[in-house]
């Protein structure tokens, strides 16, 4: 198989052991075989062997190189808007009273169940390509807009069928426990149990890579969750959970109690719920785009998470109602400024343990044997990266050992 060589680029390469900041390597060389790394180093450590193999060369023009970025949270695919309720919330409505009087979720849900399987590609497909603009190479997406069998199906396929059409890899989640349908509506039990009836059908089908829900007071109880999550473990499903975002409901404890890859949002996580996620192995998602959304003001306990030693991924949690947010670089700055995350744990949680949160390997650094996505950016210094609003230095994206 030919190899081929880049040159002329610093590189990032987000190694955990790494001595320098960011795992950076100077003046660098990277050679990609099929769809892996092969090597990557400093230039002159590049063996002359090696070298001579490369049959395709490239000058990255003095560009940083970084591993593909990594959205490990979001519900890409959805029908219409909520540009109404933004309206509503600035004259003084909270997201909480709009849930409770029926807006908020339900109203995504009413627009996706009404949206054909085209028109959802549609729309979906253009927030997919702004993500992937600035060198998103993976992306999981989320269900939870359809809330009935054949609407939950309808997104996971759209959503598939998205990573089939672009040089992107999408996995799947399903969210059947996001939100009571009106058909429920005072029978959340019974809503818990079409939802067991559903996950294995759609599991069967291909159609789902992990397990979520939402334990929430305005959406489901920590048994409610439990009841998903016993059903997810039963056909060997990895579970990750939205939890603690408006309130501490103990949702992180009990989601690393089932070996959760990644508990999410955790504005009101606890000092327990934090050391069940660091026993468990559980990675921190932290989500600023909706934190800065819905002007909440509990900041996520990120030097709680640094003692405990929890890995902190960030995403855009691209939704229509706390996050309609489809830049990932953006997400960097407001993690650094809202947060108080350093660039480097911003670059981390973007590439490193976003791959972690979904329980992927092969990916989020650049080392020899992990996949060949990388970025090529027109900065100097990875901070750059994080410190710029509303930019987007990528040149070029490289998927699979492919530029797309
Ligand atoms: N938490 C969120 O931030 C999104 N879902 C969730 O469980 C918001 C979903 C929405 O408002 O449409
Ligand atoms: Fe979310």
């Amino acid at each position: 198989m030919s190899l081929k060589l880049w040159t002329h680029c610093s590189v990032a390469t987000l190694q955990a052991d790494a001595v320098q900041p960011y795992g950076l390597v100077a003046d660098a060389a990277l050679v990609v075989q099929g769809a892996q790394v092969l090597w990557v180093g400093p230039r002159a450590a590049l063996p002359h062997d090696l070298e001579a193999r490369c049959v395709v060369r490239h000058d990255a023009g003095g560009a940083l190189i970084t591993p593909g970025l990594i959205d490990c949270h979001t519900h890409l695919v959805y029908g219409g808007d909520r540009a109404q309720e933004f309206e509503l919330r600035l004259q003084g409505a909270s997201y909480e009273d709009i849930a409770r009087s029926g807006g908020g979720i339900a109203s995504t849900v009413a627009a996706t169940r009404a949206a054909t399987p085209q028109e959802l590609t549609a729309q979906s497909t253009k927030r997919l390509q702004q993500l992937m603009a600035e060198g998103v190479t993976t992306v999981e997406i989320k269900s939870g807009y359809g809330l009935a069998l054949a609407h939950e199906r309808k997104c996971l396929q759209v959503a598939r069928a998205l990573g089939q059409a672009h040089a992107v890899d999408i996995r799947t989640t399903f969210l059947g426990a996001h939100a009571l349908p009106p058909e429920f509506a005072g029978r959340a039990d019974d809503y818990i149990a079409e939802v067991l009836r559903m996950l294995p059908v759609l599991h069967a089908e291909g159609l789902v890579d992990a397990v979520d829900a939402f334990c929430e007071r305005i959406a489901f109880s920590p048994a409610q969750t439990a009841r998903v999550f016993e059903a997810a473990r039963a056909l060997g499903l990895g579970v990750k959970l939205h939890a603690e975002q408006l309130s501490d409901s103990g949702g992180a404890a009990l989601a690393a109690g089932f070996g959760a890859s990644s508990c999410d949002h955790l504005e009101w996580l606890s000092e327990e719920g934090a050391s069940a996620m660091a026993a468990a192995g559980s990675v921190a998602v932290l989500l600023p785009g909706a934190f800065y959304f819905l002007r909440e003001t509990q900041l996520p306990p990120v030097d709680l998470l640094r003692r405990q030693g929890v890995p902190i991924a960030i995403s855009t949690d691209s939704n229509p109602g706390s996050s309609p947010c489809t830049s990932l670089l953006l997400m960097l700055n407001m993690a650094c400024t809202l947060f108080r995350l350093t660039p480097e744990e911003a670059l981390a949680g973007v590439t490193r343990h976003a791959a972690q949160a979904l329980g992927l390997r092969d990916r989020g650094v650049l080392a020899p044997g992990k996949r060949a996505d990388f970025v090529l950016w027109d900065v100097q210094r990875p901070a750059q990266l994080a410190y710029a609003l509303g930019a987007n230095p990528a040149i070029q994206t490289i998927f699979k050992g492919e530029a797309r």
